[in-house]
This record gives structure tokens, C-alpha cells and sequence, in this order.
């Protein structure tokens, strides 16, 4: 809905700049036979500058005082997979997440050397599906940084998100991503929030930020990455635990 707002009132802006019509004109328009040559272009001009912006916008920051006082965990908030458990029990120091599928060098970092990689912090709005949100900050290395060191292939598509949470129909809850998205600077693999270690019902020992999708994009829980050329033969097929049960695999704000 927003979106489409939002692509209206960029038609509306670009029509505007060709300074060949007011708004609210489109009936007029529509009469005239220089219409469909200016609507054409101004649509051409929606979809350039539409694209440029989904690939380089980036997603308002907040102060620190923004902050919501609690960081409202949703999903899986304690999970209780023996490998979790194990992982938890201990720390998380035994943990490794796995980068693996199309890349030149597959690799596992230790949270020690996930911490050791340049950091970013950003204080982010999450807007869950179901219609609150809240406001944290973040701190992570960028996912971009990970993938270059990885090195994708040629034929890779998509970065494909395993955690450790089981579902309650025995599925494993995941996710997936572009490379716009996941290339973008605002996209980053999180180990600490509002400054602490990231605790258990907000994912530990690392999830995934990325702020200009809705929340169920933001996987917790990270077990691997994998670099795939289509998700088709993944769990349901559609990119995501939420996008199997018919949810956007696009979840823009
Ligand atoms: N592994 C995993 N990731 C998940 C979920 C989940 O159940 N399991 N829930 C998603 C949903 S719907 C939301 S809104 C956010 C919640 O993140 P939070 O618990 O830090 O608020 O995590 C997302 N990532
Ligand atoms: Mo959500």
C-alpha cells in the first residue's frame, strides 16, 4: 500500500517535472494524443529513479534517545535445538558461522572473529509485520564486507539465511536476500544491541539487520550463509519461513 503511494506520488512528481501537467489532470491527459508519449516517458523516468532509490536509499537513523526501552523479542525468543543448547550452554564461544554454496572461498568466523572485522552501529527503526515497532541500535559487521571475503561466483543470485530454530511444523526458520540488499551499506550481521551483547530472544549470538525490510526478513539465530542461484529448492521455495506461509519475499517499508 505504501509502496504504491509512494510510486504515485514519484509519477506525480515526474509528470510534474515535465512541466506538462498539473495533478489530478490524468482525465485531460487522457484526451490528448501527446499524452501517451508524456506519460510513457515519466513512467520510464518513475522506474529509472524508483530503481536508484530501492538499491541506494537508506533507512532513516535515530538518536540515542529514540531508543525504546525494551527491544520487543517476537518469534523464537529461546531455542531449543540440541545444537543451540549446547552453543548457549557455553557461551556461544564454541560458535562459527558458516559462509558456504557459490563462493570462491567457503570459510567459518568465530564471534571473536566476526567482532575483529570492521564494525558499524546504527540506531534503526523495526517495523514487524504485525504492526509495532521499536526502536534499537545495532552493531555488526556490514554483510557486504563478509561476501567479499567469501567471493560469490558468477551464478550466485541470492544469500540464503539458516538458523537454529526449529518451527513448530519442523521446518527451520530462514530467510533470503538480493544483492541489492545485501550489498547494501545498512545490511549488517549484529552481535550487540544498545550496546551489549545481544541477548538470546533477540537472536543471539548474531542475526541479521536489514532496516528497510519488515522484521521477519531479519533473521536471528544465524547457523550459515549460502550463496545460491535460486531458493526454489529450499524448505518451501519462496525465500523465507514467512514467505513459505505466503508472506512478500520483497518485506520494503
Ligand atoms: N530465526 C528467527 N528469526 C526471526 C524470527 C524467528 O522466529 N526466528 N522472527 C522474525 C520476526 S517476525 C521478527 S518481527 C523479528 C523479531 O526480532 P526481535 O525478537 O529482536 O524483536 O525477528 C525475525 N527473525
Ligand atoms: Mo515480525
Amino acid at each position: 500500500m505504501k509502496l504504491i503511494n509512494r510510486r504515485r506520488r514519484f509519477l506525480r512528481d515526474a509528470l510534474a517535472l515535465t512541466g506538462a501537467v498539473a495533478l489530478g489532470g490524468c482525465d485531460k491527459l487522457s484526451e490528448t494524443d501527446w499524452a501517451p508519449k508524456v506519460l510513457g516517458s515519466a513512467t520510464a523516468l518513475s522506474h529509472a529513479a524508483q530503481g536508484a532509490l530501492s538499491r541506494n536509499a537508506m533507512a532513516r537513523e535515530y538518536t540515542e534517545a529514540d531508543i525504546s526501552p525494551e527491544f520487543r523479542p517476537n518469534g523464537s525468543t529461546d531455542p531449543q535445538s540440541a545444537a543451540y543448547r549446547a552453543l548457549a550452554a557455553n557461551g556461544f564461544r564454541g560458535y562459527r558461522l558458516a559462509i558456504g554454496g557459490l563462493v570462491a572461498h567457503p570459510m567459518s568466523l568465530s564471534l571473536d572473529e566476526l567482532r575483529a572485522l570492521p564494525n558499524r552501529t546504527q540506531i534503526t527503526r523495526h517495523d514487524c509485520v504485525e504492526g509495532w515497532s521499536v526502536i534499537g541500535k545495532w552493531t555488526g559487521v556490514q554483510l557486504s564486507h563478509v561476501l567479499h571475503m567469501a567471493q560469490p561466483t558468477a551464478a550466485a543470485r541470492y544469500v540464503v539465511f539458516r538458523c537454529y530454530d526449529a518451527m513448530d511444523d519442523g521446518s527451520e526458520y530462514y530467510e533470503s536476500l538480493g544483492f541489492d540488499d545485501a550489498y547494501h551499506p545498512q545490511t549488517i550481521l549484529a552481535w550487540a544491541l544498545n550496546g551489549k551483547t545481544l541477548p538470546i530472544p533477540n537472536g543471539a549470538p548474531l542475526r541479521l539487520r536489514v532496516p528497510r525490510q519488515l522484521g521477519y526478513k531479519m533473521a536471528k539465530y544465524l547457523r550459515r550463509i549460502d550463496l545460491v542461484a535460486s531458493f526454489k529448492d529450499i524448505e518451501g521455495g519462496a525465500g523465507g519461513y514467512w514467505e513459505d506461509q505466503g508472506y512478500q519475499w520483497y518485506a520494503g517499508i
